[in-house]
């Protein structure tokens, strides 16, 4: 297994038109999760990837298995649960800028995922963890669970940990974000925050400030997402700039960071530089501007690999 990536999936209902949820009549059911676009992302790719969640046992639940199983990603660990639903959340389009979001996901079944829920062995198997900020924020269980995870992971020197804060607003305050998220990512090798994000969580301003921040509590590789001006990466020893990817016609921004994700995570697995690990990064998020959903947009290897000169692939 290469990497392991645990966390909440949800059906995203995305209306038919741009304006206020109260008109909106038809609406497409499509998948969201940060965790599972990466897991997907990272299985197009051609890596072994598996994802740790909880679903209700019902029918939506099972879209969502279905789906991320038929990408190619392991879900022999997601749990059905009998008691709580699986989460749902809408988007509302808004002509110019990124989308409003509504959750439905008090209570769901994911949000019950507790420590135990974890098996020690199957998260040893993976060379890299991937966590984000958002299961910090859906329960005390969650966060348990999370840190549960980043424990057994540090009991082995190969393997690291990736962490994307993924602050969500409407689950943390900036302040419970500052100081919940800061905690976990101690504990982390790589840090992957937004440009925002990091000001939030350091009180820094530019890249630079943000990746000092975080080198000096512990992590190992910090790399600050810069939107469509690419990302600044550091360790102790190397930093730099990496030019982001021109996309003419953006659709919809969500995804993009976890596209990123995955694509550095591959590079580093394929032991690239960390210039060109996070020019694949760049690269895989750019792909999943051009759609409405999450992950539909991300590449799979063969349209990204530098030796094969595919121009287009039919999906
Ligand atoms: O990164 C994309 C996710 O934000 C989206 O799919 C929904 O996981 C989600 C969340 O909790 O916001």
């Amino acid at each position: 297994m290469d990497v392991v990536t645990l966390g909440e999936s949800m059906v995203l209902f995305v209306p038919e038109f741009s304006g206020s949820l109260r008109y909106s009549e038809k609406f497409e059911r499509k998948l969201g999760g940060a965790e599972s676009n990466v897991a997907i992302a990272l299985a197009r790719l051609g890596h072994d990837v598996g994802w740790v969640s909880k679903l209700g046992n019902d029918d939506l639940g099972l879209y969502i298995r279905n789906i991320i199983r038929g990408e190619g990603v392991d879900t022999s660990q997601v749990i059905f649960d009998d008691n709580y639903p699986t989460g749902v959340f809408f988007k509302e389009i808004v002509n110019g800028r990124d989308p409003n979001v509504y959750y439905y996901r008090n209570n769901s079944a994911a949000s019950t995922l507790s420590h135990a829920d974890i098996d020690n062995t199957y998260f040893q198997q993976a060379k890299y963890l991937h966590l984000t900020g958002i299961t910090v924020a859906l329960s005390a269980s969650c966060k348990h669970a999370l840190k549960q995870a980043i424990k057994l992971a540090k009991n082995d020197n190969d393997k690291y940990v990736v962490f994307d804060p993924n602050i969500r607003l409407k689950l943390l305050s900036e302040k419970e974000a500052k100081r919940e998220l800061t905690e976990i990512a101690k504990d982390c090798d790589i840090v992957m925050p937004g440009l925002d994000e990091g000001k939030i969580l350091t009180g820094e301003n530019e890249p630079e400030g943000i990746a000092r921040f975080f080198l000096e509590r512990g992590s190992t590789l910090v790399i600050v997402k810069l939107g469509a001006d690419g990302a600044y990466f550091a360790t102790a020893e190397e930093n730099g700039f990496v030019p982001g990817v021109p996309v003419k016609n953006i659709i919809d921004t969500v995804g993009a960071g976890d596209g990123f994700a995955a694509g550095v995570i591959s590079g580093l697995l394929r032991e690239w530089n960390y210039f060109d690990a996070v020019s694949l990064g760049n690269k895989i998020g750019a792909y999943a501007l051009s759609v409405k959903g999450d992950f539909e947009g991300y590449p799979y290897w063969e349209e990204v690999n530098p030796k094969t000169n595919i121009k287009k692939i039919t999906r």
